[in-house]
């Protein structure tokens, strides 16, 4: 049905998406070949068919015409490889029986991921909720019913390599600087990869589109498609923000205020959410009251917990300036603000205007730091702090009764963890145990 029956075909980079691809790739009656930069001692392949075959120290072809990328590996480590591409979502895309939702952008795609998950299930049909999120579109394809929701959460690094891919419902939710080292610099490259949800949409799927965002909106859809536009501002058509109510068409659909998760920003995730939710054909009540019970993901602007009137939040998710700055403008009070990380040469203006009138302190780490604490000088005051731990201390020491003390990157974890769910992790547990614990 593929026409990927008998292929011989390569997978390149033994991570999570490798060996869900190559796994899916042999399940499909393909030869897959996997292969990692890494020698093959220093892996930790799990769960992978017994049918692939697996080569060590260095990517190869070894006779395929086609490749697999996984989505760490940059354009230009691909360039003049001489045999076409297939992202692992193409892949996993091209077998999918039931509707695929799917959720681009640079800010809040996991959270809109999740919010969709949510209200497809409370509307009464499954949902497969995988991508980006962290368990491969690959790994879940075939496990899903005709009748299932694909909910997938889709990086730039998954789509630019897209040759085909076609979601029912393409959901954008802004496009803000961020991996521009992956791109080589090149923002147009990655704002089209950021796009890749669209070309491919036939006529009576839905395109969710930002409205707030001119690169988004400005974003073409194919013929026949229905373009709906979602944010958090009066809007005729589409879903709006009118005296603090969501509106659905200029109707009122459900009070900003009744969402758990504070800040505009989330505002519109319930919007796009519920704007996917009604593209499915879904009930719009059963929606509404998931999206009221819906409490969010950890390392997004997660409480960890209060202490002598100073709350502590971790937002550890927030890899790069421009979510940091939109974590930040969620959060009311006085904030001391804990920054820094692996430095991926984004420009950190958004960030500085966040914190710039609203932060009494900013604590800098990490290859960020030195660049943050110069482009804040005589503006807020900042300290460097050697780790986490150490601060956690000086935030606790700077912070007053009704302030927020926040871990707000604006950059990506790899200086010093795997991830940010690790970075968020350790800094959880440095709340607990410097400031929590009595
Ligand atoms: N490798 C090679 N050759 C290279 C480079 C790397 O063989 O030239 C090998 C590495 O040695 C390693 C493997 O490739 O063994 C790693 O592959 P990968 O980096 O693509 O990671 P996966 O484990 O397959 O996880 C990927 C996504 N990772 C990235 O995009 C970097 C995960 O997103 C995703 O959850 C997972 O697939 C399932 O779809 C992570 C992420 O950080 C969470 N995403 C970025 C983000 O959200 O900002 C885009």
């Amino acid at each position: 049905m593929t026409g990927l029956a008998g292929r011989r075909v390569a997978v390149w980079g033994a991570g999570v998406s490798g060996v869900a691809a190559a796994s899916l790739l042999v399940e499909l009656g393909a030869e897959a070949i996997l292969s990692d930069a890494r020698p093959l001692d220093a892996l930790q392949i799990e769960g992978l068919d017994a049918r692939v075959a697996v080569h060590g120290g260095g990517n190869v072809l070894a006779g395929a015409d086609l490749l697999v990328p996984s989505p760490g590996i940059p354009p230009r480590a691909l360039r003049g490889v001489g045999v076409p591409l297939m992202s692992e979502i193409e892949l996993a895309a091209s077998v999918a029986r039931g509707p695929i939702v799917a959720i681009s952008g640079t800010d809040g795609k996991s959270t809109t991921t999740e919010m969709i998950g949510a209200v497809v299930r409370a509307a009464g049909r499954r949902a497969e909720v995988c991508g980006n999120i962290g368990v491969p579109f690959s790994a879940r394809v075939l496990a899903a019913a005709p009748d299932d929701v694909l909910v997938v959460e889709t990086s730039a690094f998954q789509l630019w390599s897209c040759g085909r891919f076609r979601p029912q419902v393409a959901v954008i939710t802004n496009v803000a600087g961020d991996h521009l080292d992956y791109f080589d610099e090149d923002a147009a490259a990655y704002a089209r990869a950021k796009a890749r949800v669209l070309p491919d949409q036939q006529p009576g799927d839905a395109a969710i589109l930002r409205a707030e965002d001119p690169v988004v909106s400005g974003f073409e859809t194919a013929a026949g498609v229905r373009r709906v536009l979602f944010g958090p501002s009066p809007r005729a058509a589409g879903l709006g923000l009118a005296d603090g109510v969501i509106t659905l068409d200029g109707a009122a659909l459900l009070p900003a205020a009744a969402l758990p998760l504070p800040g505009a920003h989330n505002i519109a995730n319930a919007q796009a959410a519920l704007a996917a939710g009604l593209a499915l054909g879904l009930d719009a009540a059963p929606m509404v009251a998931a999206l009221q019970r819906f409490r969010g993901l950890p390392h997004r602007l997660q409480l960890v917990g209060e202490r002598a009137d100073v709350r502590w939040y971790d937002d550890s998710k927030a890899t790069n300036p421009h979510a940091s700055a939109v974590g930040l403008a969620a959060l009311p009070g006085p904030l001391v603000v804990i920054t820094g990380g692996y430095d991926k040469g984004l420009d950190l203006q958004p960030f500085l205007d966040a914190v710039i009138g609203r932060a009494r302190h900013v604590i800098v780490m990490g290859p960020t730091g030195a660049r943050t604490a110069a482009a804040l000088a005589g503006a807020v005051p900042t300290t460097a702090a050697a780790d986490l731990p150490a601060a956690v201390a000086l935030a606790a020491a700077l912070a007053s009764p009704g302030d927020q003390v926040v871990l707000s990157p604006a950059a990506s974890s790899f200086d010093a963890w795997t991830s940010y769910a690790a970075r968020g992790d350790a800094f959880q547990a440095c709340v607990r145990q410097q400031i929590l614990t009595p």
